[in-house]
């Protein structure tokens, strides 16, 4: 009856299995592109994982894309999601054929699919996401602003990440060095120490605050620090990397044109004509971006020059452009991080992400 099938409905728990056919058919309609752009939405469907994705602040706990709040105006229409409405659309017609999936689950997976199937790594991932509601929106200009320098790309990639506040009593904590903290009701000078190597990568990082040292109570004393995971310049570089990928539209951003010349297949492509190509101002009516002077036909943001001007960000980019394989490794990783920010740990339906598999190898 009409009730059963809606009881079914409510218990329905979907398996790896469901997710996967969702993955399929996002695949399918990736390649049902004929006269858009380069006959892919690809691109355009990761930009709407990273956008969605991207928006996290690790203070506020908001954004990220746990809730899919880009649905709601006005974040829908931010300047940084024009042209997006387009992914979003085409995310409906799969909503609508597997209703019971989250939208930020169905974006997230969005991207990953985007990138197998264009040739790039398995990214990690695994379903939980729920859908918010247009208060949880967030504000504009979280998202890079592609006009600036490294200091900006640094402040956006810095806000994202995640914050662990770890509690210690003082009989576990190890070796130096050892930082000292007041007591704040008894004055006391207590000694917290860290295993030398986590302390110095986590302060060559500044991602270990200190400051927020404090005492818990009088009678059990431990240690409260706050460990913050924020992305660092080698996954600035390697995310940045997906413009590989896709074109810039003058009716979205404004910016116009392709960064390499095999816009449909993810490859380290970006890095090496980074370096190779003489880079030159592009004579234009539009905003400043570059163009490659050999054929005048590629494009780089100035965000995206900025990783081979930037002596930290360069290291990293250089390492990119010569070893593929580092380069899939890195922004597997820094990618699956990413489409994870702000989701609650006990929500993730299970406690290792999955790998989602390619149309072909599921062929095989
Ligand atoms: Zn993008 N990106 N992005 N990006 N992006 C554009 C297009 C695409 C920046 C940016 O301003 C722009 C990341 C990072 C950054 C993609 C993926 C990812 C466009 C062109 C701009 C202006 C939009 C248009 O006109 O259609 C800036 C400043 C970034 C800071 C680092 C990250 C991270 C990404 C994924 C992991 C993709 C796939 C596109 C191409 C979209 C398409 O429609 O072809």
């Amino acid at each position: 009856t009409g009730v059963q099938a809606a009881k079914v409905k409510a218990n329905f728990v979907p398996s790896k299995e469901d997710y996967q056919k969702v993955y399929n058919r996002i695949a399918e309609i990736m390649d049902e592109a004929d006269d858009y752009d380069d006959g892919s939405y690809g691109p355009v469907l990761l930009r709407l994982a990273w956008h969605s994705s991207g928006t996290y602040d690790k203070d506020t706990k908001t954004g990220g894309s746990n809730y899919a709040t880009m649905r709601f105006e006005p974040e829908s229409l931010h300047g940084a999601n024009a042209g997006l409405n387009v992914a979003r659309e085409i995310m409906e017609k799969v909503k609508k054929e597997f209703p019971w999936i989250s939208y930020g689950d169905l974006w997230t997976l969005g991207g990953v699919a985007a990138i197998q199937e264009m040739g790039g790594p398995n990214i990690p991932w695994r379903p939980g996401r729920i859908d918010g509601t247009a208060a949880e929106a967030t504000p504009d200009g979280r998202l890079p602003d592609a006009s600036q320098g490294s200091d900006h790309l640094r402040n956006i990639f810095y806000r994202m990440g995640y914050v662990r506040i770890y509690t210690s009593r003082f009989d576990f904590l190890p070796t130096l060095p050892s930082v000292t903290t007041s007591h704040p009701i008894k004055g006391e000078v207590v000694m917290l120490s860290l295993p030398l190597g986590t302390y110095s990568r986590a302060a060559a990082r500044k991602d270990l605050d200190l400051r927020a040292c404090s005492i818990l109570s009088l009678w059990t004393p431990s240690l409260t620090l706050r460990r913050i995971h924020r992305f660092n310049d080698q996954e600035i570089v390697a995310l940045s990397g997906a413009h590989a990928l896709g074109r810039c539209h003058s009716n979205r951003s404004g910016y116009e044109g392709p960064w390499t010349f095999s816009p449909t297949t993810f490859t380290n492509d970006f890095f090496k004509l980074l370096f190779d190509e003489k880079w030159v101002w592009k004579k234009w009516n539009g905003p400043k971006q570059l163009e490659d002077k050999s054929t005048g036909s590629l494009m780089m943001l100035p965000t995206d020059y900025v990783l081979v001007q930037d002596k930290s960000f360069k290291k990293f980019a250089k390492a990119y452009a010569d070893d593929m394989e580092l380069y899939f490794k890195d922004f597997s990783a820094a990618l699956a991080r990413l489409f994870e920010l702000g989701v609650p740990t006990q929500q993730f339906v299970s406690s290792e992400p999955w790998k989602m598999r390619t149309v072909d190898e599921q062929k095989a």
